[in-house]
């Protein structure tokens, strides 16, 4: 076979700047009461929850019914005390009213349909801690989990599992459990819709479209009671990763001087200038106290972004009954985060104070027509400006009309949703986030984005719990790390004549072995973390010194290895005895560096299988298992990859290429292995599985498509999956059948497969060499 270690030199060019940001935001939500309150007019009697407890309000105003961990107050969390000197009803979610409250079980919803399968037990609801099994009938492939476990939340973990048939344009959506699905077609265009059970709010989108690409319009959507909150560590994953990908895509179309690097971005990034809207509900419920608090917290947000070097124009509006514009983006100094900062600082909460009603739909129409005037300046630049609205909210909005009329507006006006060839959808995104007891959920849902595999609407229980969101994501060691952010645009090559050679996969580390007598062998490798890089086993002799070893990353200086850690079950001799005489099972290793890697845009890691940043960086829901990634990165089939090789562009610089290939992981796959046997040595041996272990992935060959080969030097390099613009590296390139690079000009024969050993079979090892990197392992 032809081992894919090389003695050529490989220079590793500079790498652009990559923008990657962070995110956070604070909050406000706020409860406004429909009527005024009558200053403790209302009888303390009569009015107890059974199995719990009521906390009045100081000043009368109203009252919060408690209940014991594990249950939930029904029909209603909290009253107001009305004028009349009674308390407000209590109507459950579809309006049925109670006289007395009490306090129930946290229970999850069961399934209510399922399509071409079985599931078990078969229950209405389930207790916390149950698990349900799913089962797909013959003929059937079961996607998402197959069991699924009740949360003390309410919600279940995992993912729908769906018995899918194959074979239509579009993927059988499946039915979440707790919904009713109608709609059996998948063809391009057809539609389905969903219904939640009886007392329950559909969050996510109740119609989706089979779209063009294949995907499904919206969001999956849930059934959610009302006791149901999204916990701060739900938050900060699904946020951090939605906003983290927009930024990293935009910049403002400013920068004035030319040699500094935000000039350099703006060169480089043709997807235009990004706004990022800030609405706050400031009406009269919120305390002063919670008010500097939401302040605090969106300044954080808007000096980390400017950290990262990405510049935004900035809208700032706080609302209550009428709207107060704070910055408008139309103002040159918006994407001034410093002033930015200080006008927000500037609001003072007695703006609004005292004025009963929340007009949500005024402060939607503000924003509107900032876009309108916004595009009148800029009429040319507008179509690639994106848009962010963080609105925060309890959705409680009771006067000015339904602000879904807006968003219908400012969709048109963006030109979003219209064409279905083109929508457009990611020009706009609306977070909402809800705070309280008081969120009413189909509002807020019905406000925000509903995008696929994302989440836009957030319900969080208290202040507290937003605060602690908050400093989980703008922890700088989950950002400054971010995994697999890798910027594949091109430069126009004019505009910088002096600039770096191009780097794309900040990742990518280059492995130098010198041996005696000036022998040099290269490598590739990936770094996986400030301090070790991963490769192949092969690459190196038992004989090697440390001190022989050098890596390249990055434009920095060369780094010294302090030692390399190989997979205790690497033996190339192993099958010597059965005239196998190379094996190459278990072909990893992980160089320690003497130094630690300072991060950079030029020098990142790549994401690992079965950590946490690979569950953030591919958006999955929490939690999630090692299994859920393998389903995600490799399901059965051809699966789309690539690997990345050094190449010139035709003005001679240095760039990093992709190719791509398709990892054969469903009925192809035996033929891709028995290929092996052309491969030099292997002619002979009796069983493909004694040289193809399980282990490896195996692309290659021309069915359905040619693929690329990998060549002499790639040895040691990563096998990517690429989703949701991230890099997940699924294998490392070991060997393969023929060197094709050495036969150039010949018919590449259609037995040209390469081996990459699959990192999900040695996660144990990585977990244990990489312990103390702080990876997350699941
Ligand atoms: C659920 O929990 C309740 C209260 O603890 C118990 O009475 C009931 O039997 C449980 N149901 C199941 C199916 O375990
Ligand atoms: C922006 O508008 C121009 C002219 O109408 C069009 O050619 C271009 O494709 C649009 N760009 C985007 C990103 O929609
Ligand atoms: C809605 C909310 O979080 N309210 C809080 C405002 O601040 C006071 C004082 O810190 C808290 O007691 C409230 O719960």
């Amino acid at each position: 076979m032809a081992l894919r270690t090389a003695t050529v030199h490989t220079d590793v060019g500079r790498a652009l700047i990559l923008h990657v940001c962070l995110l956070l935001p604070g909050l406000i939500g706020a409860a406004v009461a429909p009527e005024p309150p009558a200053a403790g007019k209302c009888p303390h009697e009569g009015i107890a929850i059974s199995g719990g407890s009521v906390l009045f309000h100081d000043d009368g105003s109203g009252l919060e019914y408690l209940c014991p961990a594990g249950y939930y107050p029904f029909p209603v969390q909290t009253r107001v005390c009305r004028g009349s000197g009674t308390w407000s009803p209590m109507r459950d979610q579809q309006g049925g009213l109670h006289r007395t409250a009490e306090c129930r079980l946290i229970r999850c919803p069961g399934p209510v349909d399922f399509e071409n399968g079985e599931y078990w037990p078969r229950a209405r609801a389930f207790n916390v801690s149950q698990v349900l099994t799913f089962q797909c009938y013959d003929g059937y492939t079961l996607r998402g989990s197959g069991t699924r476990t009740c949360l003390p939340s309410g919600k279940w973990d995992g993912q729908t599992a769906i018995c899918d048939g194959g074979a239509s344009h579009c993927r059988n959506p499946g039915i979440p459990i707790g919904t009713r699905k109608t709609g059996w077609q998948y063809r391009w265009e057809d539609s389905v819709t969903y219904r939640c059970a009886h007392g329950l709010t559909l969050q996510g989108s109740q119609k989706r479209t089979c779209m063009d690409d294949g995907s499904w319009s919206g969001t999956e959507p849930s059934c959610r009671g009302s006791y149901m909150y999204d916990t701060p560590d739900e938050v900060s994953s699904a946020f951090i990763s939605s906003l983290t990908e927009a930024l990293e895509g935009a910049d403002a179309a400013s920068g004035q001087n030319p040699g500094d690097q935000q000039k350099r971005r703006i060169l480089i990034d043709p997807a235009g200038s990004m706004n990022i809207y800030l609405v706050m509900d400031a009406s009269s419920s919120i305390g002063s106290h919670n008010f500097t608090g939401a302040k605090r917290c969106l300044n954080s947000l808007i000096e980390k972004v400017a950290s990262y070097g990405v510049k935004p124009r900035y809208g700032v509006l706080t609302y209550a009954t009428n709207t107060q514009i704070v910055v408008r983006t139309t103002d040159d100094r918006s994407s001034d985060a410093d002033w930015v900062s200080q006008q927000l600082e500037n609001i003072k909460y007695s703006d609004h104070k005292q004025v009963p009603g929340t007009n949500t739909y005024k402060a939607l129409m503000a924003v509107y027509n900032m876009m309108i005037s916004q595009e009148k300046q800029d009429p040319k630049g507008w179509n690639i400006t994106r848009h962010v609205i963080l609105l925060m909210t309890d959705g409680n909005y009771n006067m000015g009309g339904t602000p879904e009329r807006v968003i219908a507006d400012i969709r048109e006006f963006l030109n979003i949703g219209r064409n279905l060839r083109n929508p457009r959808e990611d020009y706009l995104d609306i977070y909402v986030f809800g705070i309280g007891p008081l969120v009413d959920q189909e509002k807020i849902n019905a406000l925000a984005s509903k995008k696929s595999g994302e989440t836009h609407v957030f319900k969080v229980k208290d202040m507290q719990d937003l605060e602690k969101t908050f400093h989980m994501m703008i922890d700088e060691s989950q950002t400054l790390g971010l995994c697999g952010v890798g910027w594949e645009f091109d430069p126009p090559e004019v505009s910088q004549p002096n600039s770096p050679p191009q780097r794309k996969y900040p990742w990518q580390a280059s492995i130098t072995i010198t041996r005696p007598p000036g022998m040099k062998e290269n490598c590739k490798g990936t770094v996986v973390s400030p301090y070790f890089i991963l490769t192949a086993a092969h690459c190196f002799n038992v004989d090697d010194e440390a001190r022989n070893i050098k890596v390249s990353v990055g434009e920095g200086r060369d780094s010294d290895t302090e030692h390399v850690h190989f997979h205790p079950e690497y033996d190339v001799n192993k099958k010597k005895g059965q005239g196998i005489s190379e094996f190459y099972d278990y072909d990893v290793a992980l160089i320690q560096l003497h130094k630690k890697l300072v991060f950079s845009p030029n020098v990142r890691p790549v994401c690992l299988p079965c950590t946490a940043g690979t569950t953030r960086a591919l958006r999955l829901p929490l939690p999630s298992t090692c299994r859920h990634h393998a389903a995600q990165l490799l399901p059965v089939g051809n699966v789309k990859a690539m690997f990345i090789t050094d190449g010139k562009t035709a003005s001679g610089k240095k760039v990093q290429n992709r190719n791509e290939v398709l990892i054969k992981n469903g009925e192809k796959k035996s033929g891709c292995e028995e290929d092996a046997r052309h491969a030099q040595g292997y002619e002979n041996i009796k069983q493909i599985s004694d040289v193809v272990t399980p282990n490896f992935l195996c692309t290659g060959g021309s069915d359905p498509v040619a693929d690329p080969n990998t060549c002499k030097g790639d040895s040691g390099g990563p096998l990517i999956i690429h989703q949701k613009s991230r890099f997940i590296q699924v294998g490392v390139i070991s060997w393969g059948v023929i060197d094709v690079c050495k036969e150039k000009g010949k018919p590449i024969p259609s037995f040209a497969r390469d081996f990459h050993f699959n990192l999900f079979s040695v996660i144990p090892w990585l977990k244990k060499i990489l312990k103390e990197e702080d990876l997350g392992f699941l």
